[in-house]
This record gives structure tokens, sequence and C-alpha cells, in this order.
């Protein structure tokens, strides 16, 4: 627990704090103070009385020394996009928020060394722009890439669509910079792809969730841009005909393949529903549908003829049952739409839990089948939307609640729900967070899952990097 500092010391390093950052450096306003002390699917609401929004390192490191001199406990928050109340503070508004939000300039972007040198604030959306910008790529795709930020993105590990090709977020760093919980900075900014000196100490930090330190910059692996994609949509019987698709274009074309994503015919619907211009660009709905994208470097390598070699085989032997390859830019844009809607079409919808869950690829049928009579059994009427990255086993097997039912209730049950799925996870050897984290919403899992050496080992990280527990408490450690 944090030593926290009683009310009024805040408002005192409040003003020290403004001789730092500035008026602009500071918001305080009761509007912005709100918004930013609640998570985007308003489940967690907290309080802080101030977010401070430094424009560089060395002011951030300012910040926090003088936080950790009154001994008040700091939130760290990029885009605040968290799927689990990672960075939103506490209840009582003893905690403040440093916002990475003006640390978003491009540092630097070498071709030849296929790296990016980015502060945290940048959006996902803006470094990849960036990057193509000189013929690379940042191959690191997310729904909430528009406003999510690197060092949110870093801080959470996160994966997205692209991971079965290219990995998760912390497969793509090189080199970070963090500001360290007494204000030091650690610049760790090297651009090297060999370089082992000792303990990795940029891994401790990616995933941590602001528990360590704050991330303020990162070395970030390039890939050449895609000179070639293909993009199918298809409709499939069943998720087992999914993962006999996803055999076939491996087995052809494994190379290739840049993202494998399933979606359920509910959840498909609900996003057809909710989303203006959202079109299913097939004639048929169906129980699950399979968005498969091949991409290469290389022009000219026809994709598009490999894609439909696979498509033909597999719709005359019954594994798909209808399919629809992107003609333009424009058909691909509106297919990936109906993918990356989901999150906001199931909030449309009304209440839903969350799992954010992997296993082994090929258990992902088993899993949705057997994770969906669970739940029907344990909330009659409840509406299971599994959809994701089926590519690389991370499935997220959200609950959309009853028709008519009450949305609080049914929040209510969140632990039921997550124990039910959870269960069915353990038997596949998966993990309960695969690629949010853990953040508020999760820690009371840790000791059953993590428990003994390995719980106990994360915990001696934060207290020798952290003793007074000033960095994001309650997130990630029970
Ligand atoms: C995605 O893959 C995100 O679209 C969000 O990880 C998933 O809303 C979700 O559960
Ligand atoms: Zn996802």
């Amino acid at each position: 627990m944090p030593d926290s500092a009683p009310p009024h010391a805040v408002a005192t390093l409040i003003d020290r704090i403004r001789t730092v950052v500035g008026d602009r450096g500071l918001l305080t306003d009761p509007i912005d103070t709100e918004s930013a002390a609640e998570d985007w699917r308003r489940l967690f609401k907290g309080r802080t009385q101030a977010v401070v929004r430094p424009g560089t390192t060395e002011e951030l490191a300012a910040v926090v020394r003088l936080c950790a001199a009154a001994g008040v406990p700091m939130v760290a928050q990029g885009g605040n996009t968290s799927m689990v109340g990672g960075a939103v503070p506490n209840e009582d508004g003893s905690e403040l928020v440093i916002s990475t939000a003006r640390l978003n300039r491009v540092r630097a972007l070498d071709p030849i060394d296929m790296t990016m040198t980015i502060e945290a604030g940048v959006t996902l959306k803006a470094a990849q722009n960036a990057a193509l910008e000189k013929d690379c790529m940042l191959p690191l795709s997310i729904s909430s890439e528009g406003s999510a930020q690197i060092g949110g993105v870093l801080a959470v590990n996160a994966g997205g669509n692209n991971t079965v090709r290219y990995g998760n977020a912390r497969d793509l760093v090189l080199g970070l910079e963090v500001v360290l919980p007494d204000g030091t900075i650690w610049n760790g900014l090297r651009k090297l792809r060999k370089d082992n000196t000792g303990y990795c100490l940029r891994q401790l930090f990616v995933g941590s969730e602001g528990t360590l330190g704050i991330i303020t910059a990162a070395v970030l692996k390039l890939v050449p841009r895609s000179r070639e994609i293909a993009v199918a949509f298809c409709s499939v019987p069943s998720a087992a005909a999914a993962l006999d698709l996803f055999a076939r274009v491996q087995a052809h074309d494994a190379a290739a393949i840049s993202a494998f994503e399933l979606m359920s015919g509910l959840g498909t619907d609900l996003v057809l529903r909710h989303i203006p211009n959202a079109v299913l660009p097939l004639a048929e709905p169906a129980p699950f549908y399979v968005l498969v994208e091949l991409a290469t470097p290389r022009p000219n390598a026809g994709l598009r003829a490999s894609l439909e070699t696979v498509l033909e085989a597999a719709l005359a032997e019954g594994v798909v049952v209808d399919a629809a390859i992107a003609e333009s830019d424009a058909q691909r844009a509106a297919i990936w739409r109906l993918r990356e809607e989901h999150s906001e079409a199931q909030k449309r919808e009304g209440a839903s839990v969350k799992n954010d869950v992997s296993v082994p690829v090929s258990k992902v049928p088993a899993f949705i089948d057997e994770a969906t009579a669970a739940c029907e059994k344990l909330i009659p009427g409840v509406r299971a939307v599994p959809f994701g990255h089926m590519g690389d086993g991370n499935i997220h097997f959200n609950l959309v609640q009853p028709i008519g039912g009450d949305p609080r209730w049914f929040l209510d049950q969140d632990h039921p729900i997550m124990d039910t799925v959870n269960e069915v996870v353990r038997k596949y050897d998966g993990s309960f967070s695969a690629e949010h984290g853990i953040g508020k919403l999760k820690p009371y899992m840790m000791p059953e899952w993590r428990g003994g050496a390995e719980l106990d080992l994360m915990r001696r990280i934060k207290d020798a990097i952290d003793p007074r527990g000033l960095m994001n408490p309650g997130k990630v450690l029970p």
C-alpha cells in the first residue's frame, strides 16, 4: 500500500507542479479531471485532483520527483483505452494522473536501421502513418489505435490483429526510456538487434502497466511496408470450420498470413445493427465469419490468386460457405470495420462482461463451444459473443446481457461469469489475460493463476523498484 499524503499536501504539491509544467501542463477543471478518472467503458470511476501533462521527459521526471517527495501516488495515462481499468485513479482522490499526451514527437525514423524512436504520447495510428511515410511499417494494429498511445500500448504489451505474424508489442521493442518511481530517467533507447548486456530491463517495463515506472519513449522495430494485401471475408458453419480454414491457409501460404480473425454471427449482427453504414458483404448470415488477410512487401506476388485457390477448395468441401475478396482499398476497410467495431457495437447493445483469454490455437473451437454452454447454464438468456485473433489463439469471449435484463445486475455477475469462462480456459492450459492486461479488474485472479514462486517474484520486483508503492497502486498485483 502507498503511504498516501493528506489532501492539503496534494494541493500544495499541485502548486509546485505548476511551476514545472505551467498552466498548459495542468488540468484541474472538474470536467477534465472527471473524464480522466473514468475508463471509456464507464466501469471504473475514480477521482483525481489534477491531470498533469508534462511536455518533455525531463518535465515528467521533475513531476515524479515532486510526487515522490510528497508521497503522492501517480497513475500514468495515455489514451485511456484500457479494457481493465488500468489507467484510472482510485476513488478517494489521493492519486494524481500523469498524462503522456504532450509527449507526442517522433524523435527519429531510420529506414536503413528499420527503427523509429517515438515518444509515449504518439497515438498508435500516428506512429503507423509516420512509418508509412518512409516506406516502412509498424506492424502492430489494434481496434483502438486511433486513440491508444504508444506508452500505454507498451505498458500493457498490446497484441492485436497482426500478432499471428509479428508477435506482440514486446516483440517490437528494441529500447525504452523510462522515468522511475524516484524520478530518475533511465535512457535505454538503444537501437540494437543484438545486445546481451545483463538483464533485459526493457522487457520488465513492457507489460508492467505503469506499476514500475512511466515509459516516456521507445525504439520500435519496423518492417518493410506491405505492397500487396489481399483480404477475404468468409462465412463458415462453425468455429471448427474456421480452424480448418486456418490450417489450409497456413499450409498454402503461411508466410503471407498477416491476420486471421474470427467473428460470431451474433457479434457481427450487433455491428450491422448499431454501426452506421456497416454492410455484410455476403448474401446470407452465418454462425461464424473469418477475416483472412495476406500481405507481403513484394509487389505482384499473386496473393489474391493464392487466397482464391485456398477458398475454392474450402468452398468445394463445405469448410467455407461463402466468401468475398476485397476488390479495392475501400472494400478492404469496410471488411475490417466489421471486425474492429465489435467493441463499440457491444457497448451500444447494453452491458457486457469481457474475457480476454487465450488458448492454444488448436483448442479455440472446443473452448468456444464449452465456454458458451457453461455461461448459458450460469445465466439463461446470456448472449456469448466470441471474436478476435483466432490465428494466435486470443479470443475475446464476451458475454452480452440477456435481452431486456437489468444491466446493473448483469455487471454484478462479472466474477461468476469470468470464473466460469476461466475454468474452461484452464482446462486448455490457456491464459486469463491475453492482451488487455490485469489493471484493476483482474488482480484478484493473480494468486490462483500465478501464485507461488511467480507472484512472489513479481512482488519482490515491485518492492525493489517501487518500494513505496507510488506507481499505479492497486493494479496488476493483488
Ligand atoms: C479487439 O480485439 C480489442 O477489438 C477489444 O482487443 C476486444 O472489446 C473487446 O473485448
Ligand atoms: Zn483484441
